[in-house]
């Protein structure tokens, strides 16, 4: 049946009337419903060996748009809805954003699910359904507050399946009921599916108290996503989700092994796990147990595994590394405790190192010690992480295992992030190299023929300027900022962490406004844009949320400043956000203490339409800087072997860093004191503030006082060669033509070819 009709049929069915009586809202859920079949009814890939992608995160992001673009029917919907006088854009707007992540993590996890699709291979997403995603968040009187986000609908993508699975807690047993979202492949036929466990009752109003009695979780254990870095609190609950997707998950595992055909001893031969950092490691422990409650040898169970599960690290912070206290585990999931147990003790057999005990002196369970004993292979996300693993974090893991440590450098999807959020640039590229690059992303190289061609680079520098446009009337009509589109548009967008140094960025905009107050003017009008949430109970990432917004309300006021300088914090920031923000940008801001971002993602998507980077030589910045070249990017700032060695071996704190010593410098000096200064104090938080510049000149932990005087530098830099219009328009060009290394289908290939080997 034609499109047409279909549509056409789905909205007599549901509400009775013709498409072009439907609302915008009416529309959407017909479109919905089609695009959900459609793939839904699409085969899966076929192999000998599947992947299951297990992840306490998924950030997907709206779908329709995408669904629709992966089944081919993008264009043909957007002429159909011009047809009847609609816009497909405005249609896509009444989609929610499923926000079932934090940040990175979880849309990596998303981006991955895109690619596998794409390439046609057999592998599923597996992770839980949290009926309120990460928080909303709202600016009132300058700070932060959080409100629940309850995205799903009466109608979503969601796919009841029927099957459920009994998870055994300590004193009880759950029922997890499986919910799929199909992930269609880019125009191959194929369909994956990402597959959600669910409590089979949840409650339906929001998180309010934690309680842990059997009832409480029964109903509330997917009720709510944990933000990051999230305080003590809770963190039994946390255990408690994570067993509840392990347990379901493996089970699902086996009976989709058996309904296959094969037995529970080739298990090894017919799947592969990726364990996304810790979160899911305990499907180590319950694989173990599941297998010889079926008969399986202890050592057989655990060659299985150890040949089935592989772990992603993505971060070295300390903080961020799961220990569990073996006491929570005993609570939770008893029927694990004997395994681990038995795993700590052949460990420490084999290798008496208390650094790479399972369980510590102190009864804790280090989940990674686990994944790299228990696992066929260890990764890291940018080269630049792995290097540090293997020489530093994981070190005595990998003088045991050298052979499982190995790099993928992460990827993005650029069906989304170039193709769908920057239409016009696609077109662009198009025009000069063919649609090719859409299948093969390398093929964006091409592009680097086009360097002296200055009709192409006019060309760039319009689309540039168009989506520039876009974005102010965007932030205009839903947060009633105005910025000025001639402006260089710099951002800086990603979770709010001391280490990323949102505050570095403020003390740049600090600079600029006391120059401009003293007369000095920037080479070009400047607009500082940013977007991030702070996990609600990060006390000093809210502080400096408050800073900005201080900064944003005293320029916005000060007539003499505002039109060469503006400071905007874009409220709720997402992936849709995200979507708008990154096509607009000129200056990426990548800006982290060197070896503290594992990899960053949001870098790809910049140089992928068009941005130039500002960034220190971190994660995976250090290879955009290799692949572009130093024409093409602003690198500053102490490199990581040298941060690494200030962490180490001095005074007061342990560190040989003292930001004192940083501080009085006059230049960095009336920077810093000017958070405390009598403007920013009348109309800002006294004690937030103080906390901040306190805490700034006493302790900086991730060092912004060492690298702010070579910032401002490279940033004032940059801002001088935006003037030449055609130089900078190549440095754009040869960022998009580099870009296709960072594709999310080139990491996939990786993994596939090194670790998951599915066909
Ligand atoms: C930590 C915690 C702590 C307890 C509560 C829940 C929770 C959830 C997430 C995290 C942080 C996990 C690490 C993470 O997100 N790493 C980021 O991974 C990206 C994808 O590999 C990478 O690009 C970023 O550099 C890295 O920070």
């Amino acid at each position: 049946m034609q499109l047409k009709e279909q549509l056409f049929q789905t909205t007599q069915t549901r509400f009775g009337c013709a498409p072009d009586q439907c609302d915008d809202r009416q529309l959407y859920e017909a479109l919905l419903i089609l695009t959900r079949r459609m793939a839904q009814d699409r085969p899966t890939p076929k192999g000998e060996r599947k992947l299951y992608y297990f992840s306490a995160e998924f950030l997907m992001g709206k779908l329709l748009s995408n669904n629709l673009l992966a089944l081919g029917l993008h264009d043909e919907v957007k002429a159909l809805l011009a047809d009847l006088g609609r816009d497909l854009g405005v249609i896509e707007s009444m989609e929610p954003e499923p926000s079932l992540g934090n940040g990175g993590l979880g849309r990596l996890a998303a981006c991955f699910l895109d690619s596998i699709a794409a390439l046609g291979l057999p592998g599923d997403g597996v992770g839980l359904n949290y009926h309120y995603g990460l928080f909303k968040q709202k600016f009132d009187q300058g700070r932060q507050t959080e409100v629940p986000d309850p995205w799903m609908e009466a109608d979503s993508w969601l796919i009841p399946t029927g099957i459920s699975f009994d998870v055994p807690f300590g004193g009880f047993t759950l029922k997890a009921v499986l919910y799929d979202i199909a992930i269609p492949g880019a125009n191959n036929g194929y369909a994956n599916r990402l597959h959600l466990f669910d409590v089979a009752q949840p409650a339906d109003a929001p998180w309010v108290g934690i309680d842990f009695d059997k009832g409480d979780i029964a109903h509330r254990l997917t009720s709510f996503l944990y933000p990051d870095d999230s305080d003590e609190a809770g963190r039994l609950l946390r255990v408690y989700q994570q067993y509840f997707m392990v347990s379901a998950g493996a089970q699902l595992i086996l009976s989709e092994l058996e309904g296959r055909g094969y037995a529970l001893n080739t298990l090894a031969d017919h799947v592969a796990i990726q364990i996304n950092d810790t979160h899911p490691s305990m499907v180590i422990p319950e694989l173990i147990r599941l297998l010889t409650g079926r008969g399986m040898s202890f050592d057989e169970a655990l060659d299985q595994v150890r040949r089935t599960c592989a772990y992603t690290n993505h971060t070295i912070l300390a903080e961020a590394l799961e220990k569990w206290p073996l006491s929570f585990i005993e609570k939770v999931a008893p029927g694990i405790v004997p395994v681990i147990r038995e795993l700590d003790r052949r460990m420490k057999g084999a290798h008496p190192d208390p650094r790479v005990a399972i369980i510590d002196g102190e009864n804790r369970v280090h989940m990674a010690h686990m994944d790299i004993h228990c696992g066929y292979s260890v990764n890291g996300v940018a080269a630049l992480h792995t290097e540090i693993l293997k020489n530093s974090e994981l070190k005595p893991f990998c003088d045991i295992y050298p052979e499982k440590f190995n790099n993928k450098t992460n990827g993005v999807t650029l069906r989304r992030w170039l193709e769908a959020c920057d239409p016009e640039l696609a077109a662009l590229i198009d025009s000069c190299i063919g649609p090719d690059w859409r299948r093969d992303a390398k093929k964006l190289e091409k592009l680097l023929d086009f360097q002296e061609d200055g009709a192409v680079l006019d060309k760039l520098l319009e689309v540039k300027q168009h989506n520039k446009n876009q974005l102010c009337r965007v932030l205009w009509a839903t947060q009633g900022i105005e910025i000025d589109p001639q402006s260089v548009f710099d951002i800086q967008v990603k979770r709010l962490h001391e280490y990323k140094r949102q505050q570095m960025n403020a003390l740049y905009v600090i600079h600029k406004y006391l120059e401009i107050k003293a007369g000095k003017l920037p080479e070009q009008p400047v607009t500082v844009l940013f977007g991030a949430k702070a996990a609600p109970a990060y006390v000093m990432a809210k502080h400096i949320i408050h800073l900005i917004l201080c900064l944003q309300k005293l320029i916005d006021s000060d007539p003499q400043v505002r039109p060469w300088l503006r400071v905007a914090m874009v409220e709720n920031y997402n992936v849709t956000w995200a979507e708008r923000l990154i096509p607009a940008c000129d200056i990426s801001e990548q800006i982290s203490l060197a070896s503290k971002e594992a990899s960053g993602t949001g870098n790809m998507k910049f140089m992928a339409n068009g941005a130039v980077t500002l960034g220190t030589l971190d994660g995976a910045n250090v290879e955009i800087a290799q692949l572009v070249g130093e024409d093409n990017i602003y690198t500053f700032g102490r490199h990581s072997d040298e941060v690494i060695g200030l962490y180490k071996g001095g005074e007061p704190d342990g560190r040989a860093y003292r930001p004192l010593d940083c501080y009085h410098r006059p230049a960095v000096e009336k920077l810093v004191d000017f958070i405390v200064s009598p403007e920013l104090l009348a109309i800002g938080d006294p004690a937030s503030l103080s906390a901040l510049w306190r805490d700034m000149k006493y302790k900086d932990w991730f060092m912004a006082l060492l690298d702010v005087e070579d910032y401002i530098a490279a940033k004032d830099r940059c801002l001088k060669d935006y003037g030449d219009r055609r130089a900078w328009a190549k440095k754009m060009l040869v960022n998009i033509a580099k870009s296709g290394y960072f594709s999310s289908d080139r990491t996939i290939e990786q993994y596939n070819q090194d670790i998951w080997k599915l066909k």
